[in-house]
């Protein structure tokens, strides 16, 4: 089925300390994403870069907190929120393509105020789960799907003038495989649905998605994907700032794809954390581009 999709460019590192996140958005233009998407009949509008402010070297760390970056993620997710919300009061379908992943809090404070209850599909090595208390690097990459759920600092939940985002029952994280201490605590006391990188390997990815679909299906009205490459394993995606070893495969992260579209349940979706300083002749954007094409429907015959 035909889409109307508008793309918009987040190049944002300011969540993390590596150097070249800011650049994922023209590796993946560079990769060919609009031709991919137009190719199969899709109408595609490339809205350009958020506007992403530089922090100010002179200003000291604020002494209450140890979140790097902290204003300048705020203003930067604000931004994102309106120009996404604006996405969707047009119809069309939002395509974030970025920087790291702290990008996700302001896409879904744009997306989430659309549905009743919106579904979450968290494709990543890691939870993401961090607050200011728990996070182990002061990196907000580390804690946009916790600012979802409307827990750590206020200036990061309270984006977009309301919280939370998204309910507990309705996330399904998939890919887990590096998660610290207080996301554990966290996924067992909001009962969080989780696929680490044991489920994947011993049901098989098929499975997996059959589960998260279902699982999503019915109590939800619209399902946001985020995908991390670091998901994926380092081999196939080693264009990122933050690699774990024994990921999730290319076919198998293109297998749950063509099963997300089969599912057209899919009704945003981010690619995040693509580096291309780190990478491997733009070998981890190709990926998301082939990723996002099947996951709009390209098929084989
Ligand atoms: N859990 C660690 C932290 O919070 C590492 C997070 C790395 N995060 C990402 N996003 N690349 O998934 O610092
Ligand atoms: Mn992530
Ligand atoms: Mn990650
Ligand atoms: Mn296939």
């Amino acid at each position: 089925m035909k889409k109307e999709i508008t793309i918009i460019g987040v190049p944002m590192d300011l969540g993390q300390t590596r150097r070249g996140v800011d650049m994922g958005p023209s590796a993946i233009r560079y990769a060919g994403i609009v031709e991919r998407l137009e190719d199969i009949q899709h109408e595609v509008q490339d809205f350009g870069d958020i506007h992403i402010g530089r922090p100010d070297g002179f200003q000291a760390q604020d002494p209450t907190h140890n979140l790097k970056n902290l204003k300048e993620v705020a203003e930067a997710s604000e931004k994102l929120a309106d120009a996404v919300s604006s996405v969707i009061a047009k119809e069309r379908f939002p395509l974030v393509l970025g920087g790291d992943h702290s990008i996700a809090i302001g896409s879904l404070a744009g997306i989430a105020k659309h549905y009743s209850n919106l579904g979450v599909i968290w494709y990543d090595a890691h939870g993401d789960l961090n607050t200011a208390e728990t996070s182990p690097s002061g990196n907000i990459h580390g804690m946009p799907l916790a600012a979802s759920l409307g827990i750590g600092h206020e200036s990061l939940t309270s984006i977009g003038g309301y919280m939370p985002k998204v309910k507990p029952e309705n996330i399904v994280i998939i890919g887990a495989r590096s998660l610290d201490e207080g996301e554990r605590e966290l996924i067992k006391e909001k009962g969080i649905k989780v696929y680490t990188m044991h489920e994947i390997d011993r049901v098989g990815m098929t499975a997996v998605m059959e589960e998260t679909i279902a699982y999503l299906k019915d109590k939800t009205d619209g399902v946001h994907l985020s995908l991390d490459l670091d998901g994926l394993d380092p081999m196939d995606a080693p264009g990122v700032g933050t690699p774990v070893l024994g990921g999730i495969s290319y076919r198998e992260s293109h297998l749950a794809m063509e099963m997300l579209a089969e599912s057209q349940m899919i009704t945003s979706a981010e690619f995040v954390e693509v580096n291309p300083i780190l990478d491997e002749r733009n070998k981890t954007a190709t990926v998301a581009v082939a990723l996002m094409g099947s996951l709009f429907g390209e098929k084989l015959l």
